[in-house]
């Protein structure tokens, strides 16, 4: 056989052993390898059944992605599981790790399936914009029923093993060694000459809920708003319900064809590829060394500072918390305890396994408490000479060896740095809150900032469930630097006579989470203000910057925190409209010469917030902040809203086409005036558009792209 894939007949019984690290994917070399072990099987009179395993740290987590913008290549995945469910001998399937997307589907299209306790099984390909391809949605229904496989498949959640057996789609659950179980039942399984292929079976029409497939349709088209692939899987799922399995599977191929041609999968795919590469640093070798993180100390104990304790906890670090005031460490220990009983609410978390996890937590009023930790991450509120303070402390208090991080988002953390004794274990790791809640991480290198310091941060923020990404230091980092020209822009137009509603609304519908409008009221229209002010040297001294904002934050209309910003919200939550908040724009737009327009079109409002949003990620790359346009679309989907469908600003830039934005440049400086560089291209996006190029491009040119 080939080196991908052993095989071996041990006493009738023939075994079949992939081995594709990391994650056994089925790409077309593998699948040529199990095509010729199970033909080999079949014409062997000695085998009467065979198991299918795989070796390392996972079953197969599915088809290769990175063959999905090529033709396939036979044989392909529906066609080879097709072959194996048809096979007369007993198929059986020994899974253990993450058995995923066509790795499951084969293990449902075999005969029986057996699982280490430990496995869990998925089909997630909803989240790069697919369906299951290779019979997930016409095999997995006839297994588990109608609405059990329309929420497994419209998540893509990981289904613990227990739970998938009391599905239906395991048949057995093992404490160890899962192969040998495996070739124990393909034995049994021979001699009761019976075999049950799954598409034999069929959905029993009383165990679906009425109207479950609508029903369901609609509930996604609010919580996956603008997916394709979540309803579609719906249809699929329809399919196998009530048309004989093999319409319905050549139905699902070709929808399945379909939208792994579809931009939405292009974008999704790109983005999943993009958070991996955002591990990679050039210049630090995956080789480095990290330093041993076990003990993490807090300073801060507010929303931020518990947040973050949360996740540590939740990764089964040990957590010091530390304040300078006892009420306030109590009200941070008592958020914490909360956030983890919720996840025992949920029946996310078993009790004990909380209990351990707060076990863990221990608290300081002193910064003495951090003597020991392994790394100490400040989470007090933004003012620069405390945060020095505390670092000049840290320096003198931690060992040597501990890494010093600060979660500033707008204080220049090499200033911060340079009040320690050692400027190069410090390092910036800006959360997003909710922390607990938020992927992303923007982990931020500073002058001196040592390589293992970088690599055991990046690593530490996998290990914490975050998607980390570097970036450089500078005003805003990424995120925030790019939010400052998407909100003046949204701003301008609210000064130029659109109402909130009028410049969110068309943001929303294009697929933004939420509008910026509606952002700074949640963010709270103080909090953007002082940062503004706090920063106005890095600022155009252009008097109409972020007036609106501005003009919020004088007349006390902080947004959702006081129930009125750009909105009002009379619940505290839901936003309605505010002639109040409209007036008084206006007024402002008055007192500083600023016309209202008879009307302002909702292309201009994309464009102007989106390609403002594209232009600063592109000086971003320039200035040497990003590392990649990639980084950048990880940073927004991840922690900004923009929808995955969309790639990302820079992934959907690419999609409109740089030199069309260049021009819409050239149109909105003619039209606004560019006194303040607003429309001056950034000079990547121009030497790009103008050689007929991507950011995807200068990606794979510079530092290998996805
Ligand atoms: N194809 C190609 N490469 C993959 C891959 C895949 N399916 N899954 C992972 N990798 C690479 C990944 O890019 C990384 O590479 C390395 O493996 C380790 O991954 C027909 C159409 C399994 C939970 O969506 O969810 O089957 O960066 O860093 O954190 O219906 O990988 O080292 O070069 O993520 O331990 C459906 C995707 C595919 C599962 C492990 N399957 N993978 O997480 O490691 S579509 C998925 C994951 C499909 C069929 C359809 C995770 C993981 P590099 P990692 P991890």
């Amino acid at each position: 056989m080939s080196k991908l894939l052993s095989y071996s007949v041990e006493d009738g019984i023939a075994v079949l052993i992939i081995d594709n690290p990391p994650v056994n994917a089925l790409s077309q070399p593998v699948r040529h390898a199990i095509q010729d072990a199970f033909q080999a099987a079949q014409t062997d009179d000695a085998v009467v059944g065979l198991v299918i395993a795989c070796a390392g740290r996972t079953f197969s987590a599915g088809a290769d992605i990175r063959e999905f913008n090529a033709p396939v290549k036979g044989p392909s995945l529906p066609v080879l599981i097709d072959e194996i469910e048809a096979s007369k001998k007993p198929v059986v399937v020994a899974l253990h790790g993450t058995t995923l997307g066509g790795g499951f589907e084969l293990a449902i299209g075999c005969h029986y399936r057996i699982a280490d306790e430990g496995t869990r099984v998925g089909l997630p390909e909803v989240h790069l914009g697919l369906i299951p391809g290779a019979g997930g949605t016409q095999r997995l229904p006839r297994l588990i029923g109608a609405e059990a496989a329309i929420e497994a498949i419209t998540t893509g959640r990981h289904i613990p093993a227990p739970e998938a057996l009391e599905l239906g789609a395991l048949d057995e659950v093992v404490g160890s060694d899962v192969i040998a179980s495996a070739i124990s039942a393909a034995r049994r399984l021979s001699s009761s000459n019976k075999v049950k292929r799954t598409c034999s079976r069929e959905v029993d029409p009383e165990s679906i809920p009425d109207g479950i497939f609508q029903k369901s349709k609609v509930a996604l088209a609010k919580r996956r708003r603008g997916f394709n692939a979540p309803p579609a899987a719906v249809d699929a799922i329809e399919w196998a319900c009530s048309t004989p399995s093999r319409d319905g599977l050549k139905r699902e191929r070709e929808l399945s064809s379909q939208l792994k041609a579809s931009v939405q999968s292009k974008a999704q795919r790109h983005l999943f590829f993009a958070e991996r590469l955002a591990l990679k640093i050039p210049d630090i070798p995956k080789e480095t060394v990290i330093r041993p993180v076990e003990s993490v100390g807090v300073i801060g104990a507010g929303t931020m500072g518990a947040g973050i304790a949360v996740c540590l906890l939740n990764a089964d670090l040990t957590v010091v918390l530390v304040e300078t005031k006892q009420d306030a460490l109590d009200q941070g220990i008592a958020q914490i305890a909360k956030s983890l009983g919720r996840d025992v609410d949920r029946g996310r978390v078993a009790p004990e396994v909380r209990d351990a996890r707060l076990a863990r937590l221990s608290n300081a009023l002193d910064l003495r408490g951090l003597q020991t930790v392994d790394l100490v991450i400040e989470a007090v509120f933004e003012s620069l000479p405390l945060k020095k303070q505390i670092f000049s402390d840290l320096g003198s208090i931690c060992r040597e060896s501990t890494i010093l991080a600060t979660n500033t988002s707008t204080l220049d953390i090499n200033e911060i740095a340079a009040l320690t004794n050692s400027p190069q274990r410090v390092v910036g790791m800006h959360f997003f809150s909710p922390a607990n809640i938020m992927k992303l991480l923007e982990v931020v290198r500073c002058d001196e900032t040592e390589k293992d310091v970088i690599a055991t941060t990046m690593s530490l923020g996998r290990r914490i469930g975050k998607v980390p990404v570097l970036s450089g230091t500078g005003y805003g980092f990424i995120g925030n630097r790019m939010l400052e020209d998407y909100v003046r822009e949204s701003q301008m137009l609210l000064l130029e006579g659109a109402d909130p509603a009028q410049v969110d609304s068309p943001l929303e519908s294009w697929g933004m989470a939420m509008g910026p409008c509606a952002v700074m009221d949640l963010a709270g229209q103080d909090v953007s203000f002082l940062t503004r002010d706090q920063n106005r040297k890095f600022l155009p001294a252009d008097p109409r910057y972020c007036v609106p904002g501005d003009v919020m934050y004088a007349e006390g209309r902080f947004g959702q925190k006081t129930r009125k910003g750009f909105y009002q919200y009379p619940d505290g939550r839901t936003r309605q409209d505010d002639p109040d908040a409209i007036t008084l724009m206006r007024s402002a737009a008055d007192r500083i010469g600023i016309e209202k327009r008879a009307s302002i079109s909702q292309q201009e409002i994309l464009d102007r917030c989106l390609y403002a949003l594209i232009n600063r990620g592109a000086q971003l790359l320039d200035d040497g902040i990003a590392l990649r346009a990639s980084d950048i679309d990880v940073v927004w989907s991840a922690g900004y809203g923009f929808p995955a469908y969309r790639g990302g600003p820079m992934f959907y830039a690419d999609t409109i086409g740089l030199d069309m934005i260049l021009k819409a440049f050239e149109n909105f400086g003619s039209q606004f005036g560019n006194e303040y560089d607003y429309w001056t291209p950034a000079p990547l996006l121009v030497s790009l558009a103008q050689a007929g190029k991507t950011f995807a491009n200068w990606d794979a040119d510079r530092i290998g792209g996805v």
